[in-house]
């Protein structure tokens, strides 16, 4: 059965998503079908509304997880915050601002063969047709801003950064662009959820030129990571991921940020800083879910007060 507190297998998540349809005491979920994979997987989107409203064109925080297989803690988290939107009264707030819609593993194929054969394995898992031996695009580098093999990034199919034959070659990264793009729908933020290194990075991801706006998202990112390092003293930090880290191109942040018009742009890398990396236990879920709970309460404290 489906737990919380445990990497589940996509079967697990499905039936867990599947069973979800219905309000809890804060918030109403519906789960829809935003895609299907090359082997013939669902992507699930949930869309969750506060209790006693409605599905509307509303502002919206689309949230997403599982961009990367291997990134097990991304899924649980997002798991654990789907749970929390519907049933926690310390999520009123959340609700009561914003309509939620989060897909919780963007990347099944990938995910599936992290469980089956590969742990570390981090692309989704389409055969190149221009080097059959070879399998998967990178779902991070794949997206049509500032597309390119020069940052961190690869023309190579066999590299674990290849970036696909062409922007958005990928039916992961279409689904998800589709989503940004929906007509009619107004998103204050995008929150892509990671691991590893405990940061909360904002635009640019590739090259270490800052936005314009840059002060706004760093408000607000900072604002998360104090409220983390509130909650039990662990250090996440706040930055441009360009700047900070190394630089990424075709990211879907950057794409967010430049294409789809979403100013509150984030991805945030989960726990650990290194010692176990990819492969954290499972006995850290709920203490990185927790502590990022209450990160994500004072970033959309600060989306509120910026609005
Ligand atoms: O490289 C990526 O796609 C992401 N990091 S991960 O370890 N989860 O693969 C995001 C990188 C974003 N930040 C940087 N610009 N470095
Ligand atoms: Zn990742």
């Amino acid at each position: 059965v489906f737990q919380f507190n445990r990497y589940n297998t996509y079967d697990k998540i499905e039936e867990y998503l599947n069973s979800l349809d219905g309000c809890g005491s804060i918030a109403c979920s519906q789960t829809i079908t935003i895609g299907e994979t090359d082997e013939k997987r669902p992507i699930y989107m949930v869309k969750i509304w506060k209790n006693g409203m409605q599905l509307s064109n509303r502002s919206t925080i689309l949230v997403d997880g599982g961009i990367h297989a291997r990134e097990w803690i991304s899924p649980a988290v997002v798991l654990n915050f789907i749970n929390f939107l519907k049933t926690n009264t310390a999520a009123m707030n959340l609700v009561d601002e914003f309509q939620w819609f989060v897909i919780p593993v963007l990347n099944p194929d990938g995910y599936v063969y992290t469980h089956t054969t590969d742990r570390l394995w981090r692309k989704n898992r389409k055969q190149s047709q221009v080097n059959s031996n070879c399998f998967g695009t990178d779902l991070n580098r794949n997206f049509d801003y500032k597309w390119n093999p020069l940052q961190s990034a690869s023309s190579d199919p066999c590299s674990f950064v290849y970036r696909g034959p062409t922007p958005f070659s990928e039916k992961e990264s279409i689904a998800l662009r589709d989503a940004m793009l929906q007509q009619g729908q107004t998103y204050t933020s995008y929150i892509s959820f990671h691991s590893y290194g405990q940061y909360y990075l904002y635009p640019w991801l590739h090259s270490d030129q800052l936005t314009a706006d840059w002060i706004d998202l760093d408000d607000c990112a900072k604002a998360a990571t104090a409220a983390i390092f509130g909650y039990k003293r662990k250090r996440y930090e706040a930055g441009a991921g360009g700047s900070l880290l190394y630089q990424a191109s075709g990211t879907s942040a950057d794409y967010a940020k430049a294409i789809a018009n979403i100013k509150y742009a984030y991805t945030i890398e989960l726990r650990d800083k290194g010692r176990k990396g990819f492969v954290l236990s499972y006995r850290q879920i709920i203490p990185t879910w927790e502590e990022n709970r209450d990160g994500i309460i004072a970033l959309v404290d600060c989306l509120v007060q910026k609005n």
